[in-house]
């Protein structure tokens, strides 16, 4: 039995965390047996993140290295049907969503005062009291540290906002009128994509990005047909 290891939910999504989202609909899709293990510590996780997980032993972190797992034991291929310039096109996306959008959400969260103050109240709720007093500071710290590293965190919000506006512009200009991102099936794109953005539009606060996928009825409509599709019952 393979163990998912993942943040817990907040803001309304199963898990705080679009990639412990991706990985779980991964595996929900791959028709193998799987349990979750919700902690909100990934401390002592391989790389210090979420998700990961573990099959007889073997401890397997990063949701693309999980995908390729997922992949080889249960033989489903998640880009089946797609030809080698579609697949190139998908791993460009995936890398964009995940490698750039992810820091503006990010920084939306953790960087903008009336977000972080949800962040501080939900993420850190089943903290002792004594470790809550100071850890959720210095997570931020360490956050906004690791953004200014990466370079959003340089971006003001206008520049942030013009950078993100070009990739959801180019996700809409794929998907077009297709239900999903390649066709008429999710692939692995929209395992992605579909998180990223529900992460943007949940999150508490709405900022420009989130302002502008509810404004688009046609990429509401993808993000919901990918919800019911790819997650868990119930969302
Ligand atoms: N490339 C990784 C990214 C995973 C990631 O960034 N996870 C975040 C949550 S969304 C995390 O665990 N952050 C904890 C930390 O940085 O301390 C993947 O695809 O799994």
């Amino acid at each position: 039995m393979i163990t998912l290891t993942l943040f817990p939910d907040a803001f309304g999504e199963p898990s705080a965390s679009p990639f412990c989202m991706k990985a779980w609909c991964m595996l929900k899709a791959s028709g193998l047996p799987f349990d979750l293990n919700v902690t909100s510590d990934p401390r002592k996780s391989p790389k210090g993140k979420f998700p990961v997980i573990e099959l007889d032993g073997t401890v397997i972190a990063d949701s693309e290295q999980i995908r390729t797992h997922v992949e080889a034991i249960s033989g489903k291929d998640f880009n089946e049907g797609l030809n080698a310039a579609e697949r190139a096109t998908s791993h460009a996306v995936i890398r964009m969503v995940e490698e750039h959008l992810y820091f503006a959400i990010l920084m939306d969260r953790w960087g903008e005062d009336d977000n972080w103050a949800h962040v501080r109240r939900v993420f850190f709720s089943d903290f002792p009291w004594f470790l809550r007093a100071f850890v959720p500071a210095m997570a931020r710290k360490q956050a906004l540290q690791g953004l200014h590293g990466q370079g959003m965190g340089r971006q003001s919000a206008d520049e942030r906002f013009d950078r993100v506006e070009r990739d959801i512009t180019a996700i809409v200009d794929l998907l077009a009128d297709k239900p999903f991102l390649f066709g008429d099936a999710p692939t692995a794109a929209d395992y992605s994509v579909v998180p990223m953005l529900r992460a943007a539009i949940v999150t508490p606060e709405e900022k420009p990005l989130g302002r502008l996928i509810k404004s688009d009825a046609t990429l509401m409509a993808y993000v919901t047909r990918g919800t019911d599709s790819l997650y868990p019952a119930g969302v």
